[in-house]
């Protein structure tokens, strides 16, 4: 059996989940998920590792049909709630997905797919008939489990794939690292097509017998009015996300302040990862909640690698040491770095490494050395014993509020506009957004209106992959051989 099945077994009555002003027991989800089984075996033994895509909002439903997926012998591929119908269709052609489920908010956006029928779909109200003496097949631990798709330095989003074990191995580092325990209340803030909220949140939460609390999407309002609660003890979330909430604070009478520090003062534990925490944030959370963050770093690929410690010092502007199981190196041009204060890529080994990009078998060979060690592509130097990150080996890789986005997957939505002759999309530096998302433009009409464009980009692509700046230049800045000079093009941004 699962292991994070096995051990609710263990918490049976205990809350799993509140979401929507309703309270679900372990024992609710158990048999919610078997329900679930029921209806996608529809008659055979065993799902055999077909992919089911689910569009299912963040809370008990969620969950329930994650683990339905999983304990069916199905592959989860949460689809982003958010995304436009290329990007859906994208995840779902790609993943050759054979069933496909959505809660009935979101039958209308996939309506065009349904009716191509290239796969069963089922809307989340069918699954409401109540099926008793259910038999579930045996995963073996080394079957796919789910695949999430991440950017990169090719243009269109791979499909990660990791195994039961892998997602064992993420799962049981951090609650060994970050000591969880049945006594840990949590809250659920961030997207569900993404490792951070899976498997930091939601994921150790419930492998731990703890509860997870769901908001209905972000707002640092509704964040710390839950918080008020007096409940919420554990706190995960990216660095805009603390940007914001202090943003907040900020604007607050004297009394409601002391109120809201007063109650983060009785938190366990607060984390923030997923891009570079800058250090005035690091400082300004810790004034006002009395909390040093625990800074640690991760990657679609790997669940997380490298963490500061739960109880020594955690370092502003560092990202630690690697976690329980987890082997990590620096490599340079003359091999494995054996010195500190000399960088190099990280490298990471580990039964949290993901098993392969799903359909993509050249893409995996070159991701991971002939020994076996996975290239992540961040530069980083050891300082003192602790990691510290330099930057990307690709230019073409942005992080903007959490999110990996592709240069050149934008770059090559833009290129099918009519009215544009070219583009260079670029990251620059932002203190709430850690990078903005900018593109330079070369038109072919003078008027072309850039509220129309931007508008044109938000139906094909997920809102937080689009530029929120566009600059129309002459030529685009090139070298000598005609490859555009990325780093003149955010020269170009530095003053507008
Ligand atoms: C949205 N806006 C932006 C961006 N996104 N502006 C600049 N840059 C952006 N990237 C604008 C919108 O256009 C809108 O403006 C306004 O901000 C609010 O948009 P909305 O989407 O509602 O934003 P939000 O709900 O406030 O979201 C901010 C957020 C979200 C909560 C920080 O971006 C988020 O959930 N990020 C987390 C992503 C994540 O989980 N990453 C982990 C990946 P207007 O109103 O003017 O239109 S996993 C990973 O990285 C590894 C494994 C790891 O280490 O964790
Ligand atoms: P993703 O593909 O969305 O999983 O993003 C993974 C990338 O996020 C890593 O390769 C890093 O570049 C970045 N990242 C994650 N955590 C941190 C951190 N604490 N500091 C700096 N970068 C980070």
């Amino acid at each position: 059996m699962l292991q994070i099945i096995q051990n609710s077994n263990n918490h049976l009555d205990k809350t799993a989940i509140l979401s929507k002003n309703r309270i679900y027991t372990y024992n609710q989800l158990l048999q919610q998920s078997a329900q679930i089984v029921a209806k996608l075996l529809n008659g055979e033994s065993d799902l055999n590792q077909k992919r089911v895509a689910f569009m299912v909002s963040p809370g008990f439903e969620y969950v329930a049909f994650q683990w339905g997926i999983w304990r069916a012998g199905g592959v989860a591929v949460p689809l982003c709630i958010t995304y436009p119908l290329p990007s859906l269709k994208y995840v779902i052609e790609d993943t050759s997905a054979e069933i496909v489920i959505a809660g009935p908010e979101y039958l209308e956006i996939l309506k065009p797919l349904v009716h191509a029928k290239t796969f069963t779909f089922y809307s989340t109200t069918d699954f409401s008939e109540s099926i008793t003496n259910i038999v579930l097949p045996e995963i073996n631990p080394e079957r796919n489990a789910m695949i999430l798709y991440t950017s990169g330095t090719t243009n269109l989003p791979k499909g990660v794939v990791t195994t039961h074990k892998n997602l064992e191995a993420q799962i049981s580092t951090l609650v060994e690292a970050w000591k969880w325990s049945s006594s840990d209340h949590t809250i659920c803030i961030l997207p569900l097509h993404h490792v951070h909220g899976i498997i930091n949140v939601v994921s150790c939460a419930l492998w731990s017998g703890a509860t997870v609390e769901f908001l209905d999407g972000f707002s640092p309002e509704k964040v710390f009015q839950t918080f008020l609660k007096g409940e919420i003890n554990v706190f995960m979330a990216v660095p805009t996300i603390y940007f914001k909430l202090i943003a907040y604070w900020d604007n607050l009478g004297e009394t409601e302040k002391t109120t809201i520090s007063e109650n983060l003062k009785k938190f366990r534990l607060m984390v923030s990862g997923s891009a570079a925490l800058p250090v005035s944030v690091m400082h300004k959370w810790q004034e006002i909640s009395g909390h040093t963050l625990l800074e640690r770093y991760g990657m679609t690929e790997i669940g997380m690698g490298i963490s500061n410690p739960y109880d020594g010092e955690r370092k502003a502007g560092y990202i630690g040491k690697p976690l329980p199981g987890v082997s990590v190196r620096l490599i340079d041009e003359n091999g494995v770095i054996e010195k500190e204060e000399i960088p190099g890529e990280i490298q990471i080994k580990g039964a949290n490494v993901f098993k392969e990009y799903w359909g993509k078998p050249e893409a995996t060979q070159n991701t991971f050395t002939v020994d076996g060690w996975f290239k992540t592509g961040d530069v980083a130097v050891v300082e003192n014993g602790y990691y510290r990150i330099l930057g990307r080996d690709s230019v073409d890789i942005i992080k903007s509020g959490g999110y990996k986005i592709s240069a050149l997957e934008i770059e090559e939505v833009l290129r099918k506009h009519p009215q544009l002759n070219d583009c260079a999309v670029v990251g620059v530096p932002d203190e709430e957004w850690g990078e903005l998302v900018v593109a330079a433009i070369v038109v072919r009409n003078k008027n072309l209106d850039l509220k129309q464009l931007n508008e044109w980009i938000r139906d094909m692509m997920p809102a937080y992959k689009t530029p929120r700046k566009y600059l129309v230049v002459e030529e685009l800045p090139r070298n000598a051989m005609g490859k555009v000079t990325k780093n003149d093009v955010k020269e170009l941004f530095k003053n507008i």
